[in-house]
């Protein structure tokens, strides 16, 4: 990796001193870092990190039973051969003494439960035999998973196994489905996760609510910081000036909720000042001529009244964006269930990239190109399912908006058991009253988790799992630039009593009669039958952690690869004629959204750069470095209501719920007056974790009202508004 030590300073200030560091390393081992060194004291394991969804590859460093060190994989295309400081403190969670260390059966009540350790034989029991009569009464489909993590994969098996289709995640309705939608119903193809963002060859990169650097997509802050050193520019649209905005040719500190009337004026002036590509437009793409009657009056002028962004700053970027054409990346928040009508701001940005031309361009967003990885030899079909409870018309995926009104009203069919593997549905969908309700309504909710969680609580039972440093996973492929497949083997043994998701799977396939689509031993068989399967070499994935096939990557449109959609129409739809026959607006349209009202701000949320949601608030290094989050307020307002930095606050929502916990308060003009900010994953109100309890706010907890994008189901959080109380 060329990146210079100018650029590593650069990349600590945007995400805050991530890349250094590591948990604890002797000395000797230090002096091994980065150089893979066969020394006989040391083992390297192949992973992959889990401390996020970007997984990047790793090496975890072992010596005398004990993992000591995680290095980077030089070979990974998702870290660049780095960690950031999040997966460098994997080891604080392997080493976590408030680990689930042996299954619990509540034998008190969900929401105010009684926990008794029990073996893995009365735990498994117990789950299959609830299982069986859950499925007996009212079919395989009463069961739904809720997965947010690699381990995911057995249990997506074992429920398809079993013949249910639910498989929820709350990473599609509660964040970056309408995304995906907008681009998918565009391009026919989102941009997938790792994105396709091209950032390392962009000249400029137009940010709507993204904040690279706090949000810690490894490789692509590297890439960022590359692109700025070969002098791309950058516009970033936030109410907050973020670590990335700080470093932006244009901050558009945009009122909350309004983005959609700068990117319609930002279309209009591309359009009127033929600033597009013309050549793609006209053979690659249909509806222009709707879409510029569509934007007609959009003007920079219109929207400067309803965004506070200036006309001026708009027409200037329309044309420095097109002077820059195909190399531009427009993208929005990979978050992107904001305010309910976010499909089409999604729609509206993708748009921007289609007459920039910049899909399938270097600079633009690259072909990923793939690989599959086949499944383990001679599995049985599974059954047929019942259609899944997606909801919406254009729902990619089950989203947990359906599942939780089918769990409470049994429409259109009943939700009977809930297996939480690997998420923490109390922090991550909105109102979690409803959450609740619906809980109570099963018959059996199931939490699979390495420490305690937020919604462990509401359990019947809690199965301890490994963490991804103790276990193999399936073989992970890179649908990126160069397609890829990479192994996670354990380092050590599962430490306590938590097992591995392939054991537990197959053990309860096992008790629910359907052991023939177990057939593996364990996870390692698993692993190399399918290495078998794929004609590579187990050893040689092993020995690199990742296999890459650059022979198959094709990441541009160009003569040998003209250029392909795969929508209706096999071009990309400016108009989009399957919204349209849906009865929804086939061109994006602005809506006004409600404003605060007075003595109120809204309440916005993001990511930090040190910790993951609420996944990493108990990780000692991690909660030493940054314990709290702290609530962001424009001076103007923090003088009105007498608060300075430091001083602690609770808040108050528009439906009287109050945080559970304070939360400290930072004083900056880099946030505007009508807004407030904090970073979301704190609030914890698990007692077990004695790091994270009871430290900083929730805003999930605040966001008990949410407004749901009727295209696909998400649920717009941005929609609440908060009152301040200062504590005592
Ligand atoms: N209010 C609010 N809600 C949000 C967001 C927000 O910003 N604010 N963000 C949204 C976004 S972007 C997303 S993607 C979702 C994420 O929401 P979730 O997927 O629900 O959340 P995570 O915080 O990733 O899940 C954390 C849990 O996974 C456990 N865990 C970690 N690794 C493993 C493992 O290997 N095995 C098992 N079994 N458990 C493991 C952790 O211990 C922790 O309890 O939330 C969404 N919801
Ligand atoms: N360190 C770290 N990195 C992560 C994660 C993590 O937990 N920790 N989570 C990962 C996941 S799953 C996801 S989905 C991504 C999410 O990363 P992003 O898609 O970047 O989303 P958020 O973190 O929600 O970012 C919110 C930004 O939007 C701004 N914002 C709020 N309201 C508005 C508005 O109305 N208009 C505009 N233009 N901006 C607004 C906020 O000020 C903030 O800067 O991060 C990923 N990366
Ligand atoms: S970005 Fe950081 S936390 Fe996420 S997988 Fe990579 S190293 Fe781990
Ligand atoms: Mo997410």
């Amino acid at each position: 990796m060329g990146i210079s030590r100018r650029d590593f300073l650069k990349f600590g200030l945007l995400t805050g001193g991530l890349l250094t560091g590591g948990y604890k390393i002797s000395e000797s081992v230090a002096s091994l870092r980065g150089s893979k060194v066969a020394s006989p004291q040391y083992k390297y394991v192949p992973n992959l990190c889990e401390v996020c969804f970007w997984n990047c590859n790793l090496f975890a460093v072992v010596t005398n039973g004990k993992i000591v060190a995680l290095e980077g994989n030089p070979l990974s295309q998702r870290g660049r051969g780095m960690l950031c400081g999040r997966g460098n403190a994997g080891m604080s969670l392997v080493y976590n003494p408030d680990r689930l260390k042996k299954p619990l059966l509540n034998t008190g009540k969900r929401g105010d439960p009684k926990w008794r350790e029990v073996s893995w034989d009365e735990a498994l029991n117990f789950v299959a035999d609830k299982l069986k009569d859950i499925i007996s009464k009212y079919g395989p489909e009463s069961v739904a998973l809720i997965s947010h993590g690699s381990g995911g994969f057995w249990w997506k098996h074992l429920l398809n196994a079993l013949g249910s289709d639910n498989i929820f995640a709350p990473s599609f309705a509660n964040c970056r489905g309408a995304r995906d939608v907008g681009f998918l119903l565009t391009f026919g193809s989102d941009c997938g996760s790792p994105e396709n963002y091209d950032i390392e060859n962009s000249k400029f990169l137009l940010l709507v609510g993204y904040h690279i650097g706090e949000n810690a997509h490894n490789s692509h802050v590297q890439e960022f910081m590359i692109a700025l050193s070969k002098g791309a520019k950058l516009a970033v649209l936030d109410p907050r000036l973020s670590n990335i905005a700080s470093k932006a040719n244009w901050w558009l500190p945009v009122k909350p909720g309004t983005d959609l009337a700068v990117l319609l004026a930002l279309i209009h002036v591309i359009i009127k000042e033929e600033l597009y590509d013309k050549d793609f437009v006209k053979n690659y793409t249909v509806g222009f001529d709707k879409l510029a009657e569509a934007v007609k009056d959009c003007t920079p002028e219109w929207a400067e009244k309803e965004s506070d962004i200036p006309a001026s700053a708009i027409v200037e970027i329309a044309r420095e964006m097109s002077a820059c054409k195909p190399a531009v990346c427009a993208i929005g928040g990979r978050f992107s269930v904001w305010y309910g009508d976010d499909v089409q701001r999604n729609r509206a940005i993708a748009i921007i990239n289609a007459l920039m031309g910049s899909w399938g361009r270097k600079g633009g967003f690259y072909l990923r190109a793939s690989i599959s990885v086949p499944k383990y030899p001679g599995l049985p079909p599974y059954p047929e399912a019942k259609p899944p409870l997606t909801g919406y018309p254009f729902a990619l995926l089950p989203t947990t908006t359906a599942l939780r009104k089918a769990t409470i009203t049994g429409d259109p069919y009943p939700v009977k058991a809930w297996i939480a593997y690997s998420c923490n549905i109390i922090q991550a969908i909105p109102s979690i009253q409803e959450t609740i309700e619906a809980i109570h309504k099963l018959d059996l909710m199931v939490v699979v988790d390495i420490l305690p969680s937020c919604h462990m609580p509401y359990a019947d039972v809690v199965l301890p799992e490994c963490s991804y440093l103790e276990r193999y996973d399936n073989l992970f492929v890179d649908r990126m630039k160069v397609p890829a497949v990479s192994l996670r083997a354990p380092a050590i043994e599962p430490l306590f009593e938590s097992r591995p998701s392939w054991w537990i799977c197959k053990e309860l396939g096992r008790r629910l009669g359907i052991e023939a689509y177990f057939p593996w031993k364990d996870g390692e068989e698993y692993v190399k039958k399918v290495c078998e399967a794929m004609n590579i070499s187990f050893d040689e994935l092993y020995e690199k952690g990742i296999i890459l096939f650059p022979e198959r990557a094709n990441p541009y449109f160009g003569p040998n690869n003209p250029p392909h959609f795969d929508t209706p129409s096999g071009k990309v739809e400016l108009y989009s004629s399957q919204l349209a026959e849906a009865g929804f607006d086939p061109l994006p349209k602005y809506t006004k959204h409600p404003e605060p009202p007075e003595g109120f701000f809204r309440l916005l949320s993001g990511r930090h750069p040190l910790h993951t949601f609420s996944r990493t608030i108990n990780y000692p290094i991690l909660n030493e470095l940054v314990p709290e989050n702290e609530l962001w307020i424009h001076p103007k307002r923090a003088k009105e209501l007498n608060l300075k930095s430091g001083d602690y606050v609770r808040l108050i929502n528009q439906d009287g719920v109050k945080s559970s916990f304070k939360v400290k308060v930072k004083v900056t003009n880099r946030i505007r007056p009508d807004c407030v900010y904090m970073p979301h994953g704190w609030g914890v109100k698990a007692k077990e974790l004695r790091w994270a309890y009871g430290k900083g706010a929730s805003d999930n907890e605040l966001y008990s009202t949410y407004k749901v994008d009727p295209i696909m189901g998400g649920t717009g959080m941005r929609v609440n508004f908060v009152k301040i109380l200062k504590e005592g």
